[in-house]
């Protein structure tokens, strides 16, 4: 079934230059990129879309972080767009991600990871209206 799944560049990425070469690996996956954006989160809106951390040890140094400079917003849609992309990001903690995925291949530390993937369809849905109200 057709999901949509948000995908944000994270500060460390587009600071590292890497945002082409993700963009490339949604491309190339196969997966539409119905809108994109860059911009600066206020910590408003990144309370929002980290809700589900709140109150957990490393939530304030997540805010700080992703609201530390610009940032890629993107909506991509396609079939298992969640899931395909979550393989693409690969795991959490970059020294456990698979080989070749963009978390091992391009950070070493959680707290700098690169990318950001909804984790359900429906947070995809959730996600995607924080960023882009109109879509
Ligand atoms: P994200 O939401 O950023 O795509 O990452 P995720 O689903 O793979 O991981 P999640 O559990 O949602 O955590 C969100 C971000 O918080 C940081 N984190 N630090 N124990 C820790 O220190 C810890 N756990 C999570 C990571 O930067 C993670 O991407
Ligand atoms: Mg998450």
């Amino acid at each position: 079934m057709s999901e949509r799944t948000l995908i944000l560049i994270k500060p460390d990425g587009v600071e590292r230059r890497i945002v082409g070469e993700v963009i490339s690996r949604i491309e190339r996956k196969g997966l539409e990129i119905v809108a994109m954006d860059l911009r600066t989160l206020d910590r408003e809106t990144a309370g929002q879309h980290y809700a589900e951390h709140e109150g957990k040890p490393f939530y304030p140094d997540l805010v700080d972080f992703i609201t530390s400079g610009p940032l890629v917003a993107i909506v991509a849609e396609g079939e298992n767009a969640v899931a395909a992309w979550r393989q693409l990001a690969g795991a959490t903690d970059p020294v456990k991600a698979a080989p070749g995925s963009i978390r091992a291949d391009f950070a070493t530390v959680m707290n700098r990871n690169i990318v950001h993937g909804s984790d359900s369809p429906e947070n995809g849905i959730r996600e995607a209206k924080i960023f882009f109200p109109d879509l």
